[in-house]
């Protein structure tokens, strides 16, 4: 190794390290935010209409946006904007554990494959409906509609999804619940 080859060899073992260090301390500090996130100063936006969200915006494995509010009789849209994704109600007609209103209708899009192809659902009945992404479910692929403004206690969307859940995604559960509450109160 001449000296100058050397110093090449050093100073690029140097950049490494220094970025390596500066990925290791940003990894640290989106942990901390998301610690220190409080549900307190969620505010649920307006109750509209209608409301649109994008399934899956740059090639994420999320709805965005994840909590929507609409008027009682409102209307969801959802368009599929990347890959395979699907909008399914947390309801017995999916084989799924009811988190909508007691005596509210089910959906399913069914897995949408094309893009910016759409679907929508009209929600009649006051409360809180999760659902999910079928594909996604497990890597917390999930959404909270609210439709007027509902009596948190009442809520079966509300209720802490608990150790028989079985099911991937219960973590986002306890966030967009949390948000929900913090919002409805
Ligand atoms: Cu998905």
């Amino acid at each position: 190794m001449t000296d100058s080859t050397r110093r090449d060899f050093l100073r690029h073992t140097t950049a490494t390290t220094t970025a390596t260090a500066t990925v290791a301390l940003a990894g640290c500090a989106g942990v901390l935010r998301d610690d220190e996130e409080s549900y307190e100063d969620y505010t649920l936006p307006e109750a509209s209409a209608s409301v649109e969200v994008d399934m899956g915006p740059d090639a994420s494995n999320r709805f965005e946006p994840e909590i929507v509010h609409v008027e009682t009789g409102g209307t969801v849209t959802w368009t599929n904007v990347s890959r395979n994704h699907s909008a399914t109600a947390y309801h017995p007609d999916n084989d799924a554990p009811r988190r909508v209103p007691a005596d509210a209708e089910s959906w399913d899009s069914g897995v949408i494959r094309e893009n910016g192809k759409t679907f929508s659902h009209t929600f009649e009945q006051a409360g809180v409906y999760d659902y999910y992404c079928t594909p996604h479910e497990t890597l917390g692929m999930l959404g909270s509609v609210v439709v007027g403004d509902p009596e948190p206690g009442d809520e079966p969307g509300l209720a802490s999804p608990g150790d028989d859940f079985g099911r991937g995604g219960a973590n986002k559960l306890e966030e967009l619940n949390g948000k929900v509450r913090a919002g409805l109160e």
